[in-house]
């Protein structure tokens, strides 16, 4: 070989072989992002919440806090029957009451006269947060406490000093009861007294004693809520918000954009949530018998987590301490028709094409989008905003319900996509839709095909998707 014709040969072949790397580098990450605890956090999908206090007593949603703390009395409390039961149905997680409106302390709080060292239980030695935090530990469930800024019982709220109290109040919580692996704040405050909250004064005492903690109020920092108490979260659903002069309450922004999103928000701030399984928040004997369906509960399911928003689920504890059996039997059917439902995914270890592959590395190949392992994905060329990708069953299948997962660690990133199924001679659409994000569930009537079509129409920067999958539920539960 002449060395002129030797130079540029290897001239070609580096080309050739940096072009390929350049084009097997990783996307980019786009807009705001997760941080590891929010990541982790979107993995735990579905938990309880529990609204126990003076107001299970009173049949009151919010007490006065001028009640007689002996009307606190839960003889037959059991936190291993609750941990039991959320357990036995699935949820990662317990959230509790700590303190809600009326300022009443489910601890013995060394900043409150108004606590159950106060009330009649276990003649004042009584610890609901001990009792739960380590029931959660004993059944493998994480402890979340709900702590009420708006607190209608201490005598500093309304003055400056109360900012300290609560601060302290926090710390005194988060210190005590071992990992908390969220912080929920609402935005409720009904009161005359008007108190402006040092909310930077709260995160500090947050994150001091649980700097893995999501702080949940309605503008986050960690999660936001997404508007309603209806357990609707927003089809389009955007898992970052603008928060730039918005605050809690009063100050929030509206509740369609909590349940919408905003597409490319300033921080990720994803959507929880948060709904009761009873009329009220608190128990009361009044709704035994008003307990939600399962068609309503599988209702809220695809509106929150097949909505890319966890579902905190509120089982309130009755008088005695207890989780009421019309609860638990029906959050039993819950799980087993969510179950039955999600049970065998059709198009694991399928072939997948794709109309455009990101050089021929596996490492983002379709085949990972049906490899049962959501942390492998797929994605195009960065210059690709628009794709489609083609499940092959290999057989025809009867199905009824697509689920589909963005690898939100890279950002979310796609604005709409369509599904289609293959009738034998053309793809015939299913549904049209906006956002993923960590999970979208399409619910149809059931169709039988060989080839489930899923199409990108329009995205912010490459679409980065980690599953495809594709399910037959009972009809039961549409
Ligand atoms: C609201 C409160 O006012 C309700 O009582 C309930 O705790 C709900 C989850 O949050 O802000």
């Amino acid at each position: 070989m002449k060395p002129a014709k030797k130079v540029s040969t290897i001239l070609i072949f580096s080309l050739l072989v940096a072009t390929s790397v350049v084009a097997q580098k990783a996307p980019l990450p786009y807009g705001a992002l997760p941080s590891k605890h929010q990541l982790a956090w979107h993995d735990m999908e579905y938990y309880m919440f529990i609204h126990f206090g003076p107001n299970t007593f009173t049949d009151k949603e919010w007490g006065h806090g001028d009640e007689d703390p002996k009307i606190f009395n839960p003889k037959k409390l059991d936190a291993r029957q609750w941990a039991r039961t959320a357990k036995a149905a699935g949820m990662k997680a317990i959230i509790i009451t700590a303190k809600h409106h009326d300022g009443f302390c489910l601890w013995p709080s060394k900043f409150s006269t108004h606590t159950v060292r106060e009330s009649a239980w276990k003649d004042g030695k009584g610890d609901v947060l001990k009792e739960l935090s380590a029931a959660c530990k004993e059944y493998g469930l994480k402890f979340g406490v709900y702590l009420s800024p708006w607190d209608r019982n201490h005598p500093d709220y309304g003055t400056p000093r109360y900012n300290d109290v609560f601060a302290s109040t926090l710390d005194e919580v988060l210190s005590s009861y071992g990992p908390v692996f969220e912080q929920w704040f609402d935005g409720a405050n009904g009161g005359d007294k008007k108190q402006p909250y040092d909310w930077k004064k709260f995160h500090a005492a947050v994150y001091k004693n649980q700097p893995q903690s999501i702080i949940f109020s309605d503008i986050g920092p960690g999660a936001r809520w997404m508007g309603n108490e209806r357990g609707v979260g927003g089809e389009t659903n955007w898992a970052t918000l603008n928060t730039t002069g918005f605050g809690v309450g009063a100050d929030a922004p509206s509740t369609e954009v909590l349940n919408t999103g905003n597409e490319n928000g300033e921080h990720w701030i994803p959507a929880e949530v948060d709904v009761s399984i009873r009329p009220g928040w608190f128990y009361s004997a009044a709704t035994d018998d008003k307990v939600k369906s399962v068609e309503q509960l599988m209702s809220i399911y695809h509106t929150s987590v097949g909505r890319n928003s966890n579902l905190l689920l509120n089982v309130p504890v009755n008088r005695d301490g207890l989780i009421h059996p019309n609860d638990s039997t029906r959050l039993m059917e819950f799980k087993r028709t969510v179950d039955a439902s999600y049970k065998t995914d059709l198009a694991k270890g399928k072939k997948v094409t794709s109309s455009d592959l990101r050089g021929s590395s596996k490492r983002f190949s379709p085949q990972n989008l049906t490899d049962g392992n959501k942390d492998s994905y797929w994605a195009p060329k960065d210059e690709v905003k628009s794709a489609s990708l083609v499940v092959n069953l290999g057989k025809e299948t009867e199905l009824n319900r697509v689920v589909l997962q963005e690898y939100i660690a890279l950002g979310q990133r796609i604005k709409s996509f369509s599904i289609a199924y293959w009738d034998g001679n053309d793809f015939k659409e299913i549904d049209k839709q906006t956002t993923i994000g960590y999970k979208r569930i399409l619910s149809f009537p059931t169709i039988k095909t060989d080839k489930i079509r899923i199409q990108i129409l329009e995205s912010n920067a490459c679409p980065v998707l980690s599953a495809v999958q594709l399910y037959k539920a009972p009809d039961y539960d549409l």
